[in-house]
């Protein structure tokens, strides 16, 4: 099975809480404040793998948790960085909310996305000393980790994509011209799965070449196996519109574009090469009399016999330019464009260990939520808590 979508649960970690803590020395009998910072949490990471194919090592579901900072202590000892939680995906994947929007698009290998940030660490003790206050029994606490549930997609990335009704010889061609050996059979939707091959120029040049799953008329209402295939010819620069000559060249053309059209997303709008394939079973050279203007070229060939294969590997270097666009000069930050970072969450209160139990500052969010951020600091019933004026125990 090719995996393309996943459901995944992320959480990022919790910052480590300051520490709470006074400088014992032999002589000394009562020192000063000395508790340390806690650590910042762990975040979760994406990073686009070259050699993974599909999504298929997340099962549904799966939760992923980044490591939660150390806390501060005594000695002015800050707390240890929780570590991230690395999550390895193929070059292509994409990161969607839960909201369907768009996060992170890992188009380039090594790409690296943080999709949810580690919280912020809590101030130790001897931060809060000042000379008024030279021994401030409180600390503050760690905040919690971004928590999100997310949805991976995978949209290969490959220059060419290879179109067409099944059995019309796709899979056929990519054996001819890359490095791939995807199953060949004269039965329909012999390709279940999509395949990508990488097609090598004399000069030392590489091009990436998908085949996907033949489409049939319907496809893109779901008819046949193409609908689901279809979203990874998004991304193709070019389609390799590969039609059977003993067939009526013209009307399969139209059927397929019509296709294309009907799914959207720009399909119907990519440029194409016709590769006329099988004319090693036609006696007449095939002809090609449509008038299309995304039609970049026409090629005849035969795979049975290699004819017109040369021929067709030249052309298509010559239409897929050396060098994508430049985008950005810093390959990493293509991965960014889209990647619209949520504004970080503001402090709007704060939360303080003390050595009867936790106070807070600042503005206290509604009830619920208060409490929650105090049990996630520690907070059991029964803890004292003082906000502005009023200590109440936690119910
Ligand atoms: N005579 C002849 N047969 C061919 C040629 N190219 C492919 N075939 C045959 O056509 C049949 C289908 O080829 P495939 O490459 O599996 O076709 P496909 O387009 O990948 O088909 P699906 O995976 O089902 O979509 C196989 O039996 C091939 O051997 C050709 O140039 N000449
Ligand atoms: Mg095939």
């Amino acid at each position: 099975m090719f995996h393309d979508r996943a459901r995944i649960h992320v959480q990022a970690g919790r910052g480590g809480d300051g520490g709470l803590s006074f400088r014992r020395e032999k002589h000394v009998p009562k020192g000063g404040p000395d508790g340390g910072d806690g650590g910042p949490g762990g975040d979760v990471v994406f990073v686009a793998e070259p050699d993974l194919r599909d999504l298929s090592a997340f099962r549904p579901n799966q939760r992923f948790k980044a490591e939660r900072g150390g806390s501060g202590r005594g000695a002015l000892k800050h707390g240890a960085s929780g570590e991230d939680a690395e999550l390895q995906v193929p070059v292509g994947t994409q990161v969607f909310d839960e909201a369907g929007q768009l996060l992170a698009d890992l188009a380039h290998p090594g790409a690296r996305v943080v999709v949810a940030r580690g919280g912020a660490p809590g101030r130790g003790n001897k931060r809060f000393a000042t000379p008024t206050r030279q021994a401030p029994r409180f600390a503050e606490t760690g905040l919690p980790g971004e928590k999100l549930s997310l949805d991976l997609r995978l949209k290969l990335l490959a220059d060419a994509a290879l179109v067409g009704f099944p059995n019309a010889g796709k899979s056929s061609l990519l054996r001819r011209i890359s490095n791939a050996k995807p199953k060949v059979a004269d039965y329909p939707f012999t390709t279940i799965a999509p395949v990508l091959g990488t097609v090598d120029s004399p000069e030392g040049r590489q091009l990436t070449v998908a085949d996907v799953p033949g489409l049939i008329e319907g496809a893109s209402e779901g008819v046949g196996l193409g609908h689901e295939f279809l979203a990874h010819l998004e991304r193709a620069r070019l389609l390799l519109h590969v039609i059977d000559v003993s067939e009526d060249v013209a009307e399969r053309f139209a059927a397929i574009n019509r296709e294309l059209a009907h799914y959207g997303a720009g399909l119907d709008e990519l440029p194409q090469v016709v590769v006329l394939n099988k004319i090693d079973l036609v006696p007449e050279p095939p002809r090609f009399d449509v008038d299309d203007g995304r039609v970049l070229r026409v090629y005849a060939v035969s795979c049975a016999t290699g004819a017109g294969i040369e021929e067709l590997k030249r052309g298509l270097f010559d239409l897929c330019p050396a060098a994508p666009p430049p985008v950005a000069e810093d390959d990493a930050l293509v991965d960014f464009l889209v990647y619209r970072p949520r504004p970080r969450r503001e402090r709007t209160y704060r939360i303080f260990r003390t050595d009867r139990g936790f106070r807070v500052e600042g503005t206290p969010p509604a009830e619920a939520e208060l409490e929650e951020a105090l049990r996630a600091c520690g907070a059991r019933t029964g803890s004292e808590v003082e906000v502005g004026d009023e200590t109440f125990e936690l119910a």
